[in-house]
This record gives structure tokens, sequence and C-alpha cells, in this order.
């Protein structure tokens, strides 16, 4: 109880803290007067299929025109205005990738989510200079799903993607291709990457390093809407925030299905009427809407009103650091105009989806356990009371080991755990059950305050005695701020 009110205590002051930093702040930012209530939605863009086993991606400057007035400055890849092309691999392919650098600083492109050798990664290591190609080559081994590639340069991670570097990875394999699925890109298939930016007054993006934007960006389209077929339709959501946890439903509340994680397909799928995506999570769900009226529209909404303290964008500040026009409250994330049914429309739930054989707590030979620490009086966050170091090991793991890692986080705020190199399952979170949402094969998770989670994964395939995996917080201006780890798999 002591212990108890200690906390609540450091809380308080924390929070008193941040909110007179906030005060302090000065940022060159538009202040709208009244929130959102937009009726005049814009058409959600899809981003464009590459298929094959060579993919040239070219990261490049670009404008996009989001806001009336001036366009906005933008990253994207492939001569698009944000974002980037969807690569869509096979599992079992060996597949090249030659990443041009058209910009005129470093970047790197790591692709989240997949297990392949550390030199392929993509991390910090593996520095793409401006003017220069990239070429790595693997073969995919990860389970049909949605992962995504995004800059990771260290210190430079926040900046670029808030410019909007990034795309979406759908990797298919013959379970899922087996199944009576929704899998028809743009049309009942459809890739939703959830942001949000603050503007400076010449339209710019704010990268200052804020927590949160205040206007959301859907595919990098603003106030979107799409029509979609009277039939059961699959979204694949990415959370590519800086620090916003996503609550997400629908708009009459109903209920829809959650049929994959981060790291492919649950074993079946699982009702829900709410998921939570924290940053760098994915989730793959279906909706019916064969009872719906041609011409009915619903939304998809973010639930975010009254979300706990550390959840991201619970904070109450309107303004500021960490404050955002919507901090602690329900908006629209979709609005969705039902049309007619397509031909050979999926109509039904499969009851099955695959077999997933998930380790267990009893199934590791090794355990460790990472801290998250600092972040007091506006000190960087730290795992371990150590600020990431380039060429620091924070942990070697033993090629073919089956570990747990346990994430404690007797901090101030929430968190987004990822790990590279592995899919992993949560076995244990202190703070009560695993989600469904939650409960398949996850590279990233959302750890609470005063919160400790526990997953086990098998560190196979890939050893490299020099070369480093890195685990971090996927809060990109709290892993370019330090919140990162190194580790090697090695013989
Ligand atoms: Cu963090």
């Amino acid at each position: 109880m002591l212990k108890n009110n200690v906390f609540a205590v450091f809380l308080l002051v924390a929070f008193f803290i941040s909110c007179n930093k906030d005060s302090d702040t000065t940022t060159p930012t538009t202040t709208p007067t009244t929130t959102t209530t937009t009726t005049a939605y814009n058409d959600l863009w899809i981003p464009p299929t590459l298929t094959g086993t060579t993919f040239d991606l070219t990261l490049s400057k670009s404008t996009k025109q989001i806001k009336t007035g001036n366009a906005t400055k933008t990253y994207g890849y492939n001569g698009n205005s944000f974002w980037g092309p969807t690569l869509i691999m096979n599992k079992g392919d060996f597949v090249k990738l030659n990443v041009k650098n058209n910009l005129t600083e470093t970047t790197t492109t790591h692709w989240h989510g997949f297990h392949i050798p550390p030199v392929m990664d993509g991390g910090p290591h593996q520095m793409i200079e401006a003017g220069t190609t990239w070429s790595p080559s693997f073969e995919v081994k990860n389970n049909a799903g949605t992962y995504w590639y995004h800059p990771h340069l260290h210190e430079k991670t926040h900046e670029q993607l808030t410019y909007g570097a990034g795309g979406f990875i759908i990797i298919k394999d013959p379970t899922e291709s087996a199944l009576a699925l929704p899998r028809t890109y743009g049309t009942d298939d459809i890739p939703l990457v959830l942001t949000s930016r603050r503007y400076n007054s010449d339209n710019s993006f704010d990268i200052t390093d804020h927590a949160y934007g205040d206007y959301m960006l859907v595919n990098g389209t603003a106030d979107p809407q799409i029509s979609l077929p009277k039939q059961f339709v699959r979204f694949r959501i990415l959370n590519a925030e800086t620090e916003r946890g996503y609550n997400l439903g629908f708009s009459d509340n109903r209920s829809f299905y959650v049929i994959g994680n981060d790291g492919g397909l649950l074993d079946a799928p699982v009702a829900v009427t709410r998921v939570k995506l924290a940053v760098g999570e994915r989730a793959e769900i279906l909706v019916d809407l064969s009872n719906d009226a041609v011409g009915a529209s619903l939304d998809i909404k973010a639930y975010n009103a009254n979300q706990e303290f550390g959840f991201g964008g619970s904070e109450p500040q309107t303004s500021g650091t960490f404050g955002s026009l919507l901090n602690n409250k329900d908006f629209s994330v979709l609005h969705i105009n039902v049309k007619a049914a397509t031909t050979g429309a999926i109509t039904a739930v499969p009851s099955k989806l695959t077999t997933n054989t998930y380790w267990k707590e009893s199934d590791a030979t090794t355990t460790r356990t990472i801290r998250i620490t600092g972040g007091q009086a506006g000190s960087a966050f730290t795992f371990d009371n150590n600020t990431y170091g380039f060429t620091t090991i924070n942990q070697k793991v033993k090629l073919n080991a089956v570990e747990k890692w346990t994430i404690v986080n007797n901090n101030i705020f929430g968190h987004s755990f990822h790990i590279h190199d592995i899919q992993f399952k949560i076995v244990s979170r202190s703070s009560g059950a695993i989600a469904s949402y939650e409960s398949g094969w996850k590279d990233t998770f959302y750890i609470r305050t005063g919160e400790t989670v526990s997953v086990v994964a098998k560190y196979d395939d890939f050893t490299d005695d020099t070369n480093p995996f890195m685990y971090h917080c996927h809060f990109p201006n709290h892993e370019d701020a330090g919140l990162m780890g190194q580790f090697l798999v090695i013989k």
C-alpha cells in the first residue's frame, strides 16, 4: 500500500513536470479553434502493389496536397507522395530487394517482422548512404500475414517515418491461400496504416519531438472514406504512429473477427468488439457487411476516450509535447460506404484457420529480464540503465535456444516493445489476461506502466558473431533517444 502511494505521488509529480514542460514549449503550430467534425471525405488511397521475387524500391522526397494551401513536404517510395508500394511475397521464395536512396541523407530499410539474417535486417547498421542502393536477398520464411518496411536509422527513424517513409508487405502461403478469406487487394482486402500529424503554419509536418499528431492520416489520406462491398471484408491494420495507441471498433459497436496478429493467422477467428494496437503492431480483422444496406455507412472508430494513463494518447492535454487534439477522445478513423456485393463474395467466416504450435513458458531453457529505466525529469528512457550504444552487445543468445524474455516496466508511461529476428508468444501479463487480439504470433506488444510481460521465442536459423539484431521501444522518438538494445545470436 505504501509502495502504491509512493508510486501514485511519483506519477503525479511526473505528470506535473510534463504539464509544466508543455506550457513552456512554443511550437510553430497553427491552433485550430474547433475539433474536427468533417463531412467532406477524401477517397482512401490504396498503395499500389509489387509482386515477384525482385523488388525495386526508391526512396525520394515528394510533396502531397493534404491541406488547403501549401503542399506538404513528404517522403515516399517509388514516386508515391507518401508511404510506398505494398510488396507481395510468397513464403519459400528467395527474394532480392534493391533499395535506392534518392534522399540527400542516409536511411535504412528494415523488414519488420521478418525472420532473416541480421545483415539483411535493415536495422541501424545496414546504412544506405544518399545516392546508393542496398540489395539484400533472403528466403521468405514467415507465415502468411501483414508485415511492413520502414527506415530504422538511429536518431532519424522518427523523422523519416514522420515524412511518410514506409510500406506494407503481405506474405502469402498455401495455408492461407486455401482458406475462403477475402483477398482481393483494394476490393475486400484493405490495408490501413494509421498515423497522425501535427502541422506547422506552412502546412509542413511538425517533425519535432512531440508524441502525437493532431489530425489522422490513413494511408496518408486525411478524413478518408472507402466504398466497400456488402460482404465480408478484411482489413490489415498497422499502427505506424509515434506514440498513440488505437482502441479500434465500429461505430455501431458490431462484433468483428480477429484472424491474424503480427506473425500470421490465429488458429481460429476470435469475435471481438474492440482491438487495441500499439505502435508497430498489426491485426488482420474480418467484418461482415452483408447485412448492411447498399448506401448505408458506418465508421471504423478509435474509442480512445478514458484509456488508462500510459496508453499513448490518453493524456488530457490538447497541445504541447504530450498534447493532441485527438487525445482522450473517440474519433473516426475511416468512413465506410456500403455498395453492392462482388461476384465471388466471401459470405462466411471460416471456423478454423490454421494450427499454430506456440511456445510455452515451460519450453524456455533460458530466461532474461529487461527493465525499462530512465525517463524521469525529462531524461531519455533506457533499458537496464544503458543508453543505446551502436557497438554495444547487450544480450547474447545461443542459436536454437528457446528463451523467455521478461520485460519490466516500473516506469512512468506505457511503451511498445519490439524484438527483431523472431516471432514470439506472449505467455504472461502481470496486469491480467492476454487479450484475444494478441494471442497469436507477435513481434511487438504494448506494455503498460507498472506491468511485467513475458514472451517466449526460439532463436533459430541465423547466427552471426558480430552483426546484432535489435530490440527496442517502437515509439520512434523513444528508440531514437536510446530505448534500444542489441543482441547476437551465436553458435
Ligand atoms: Cu517507448
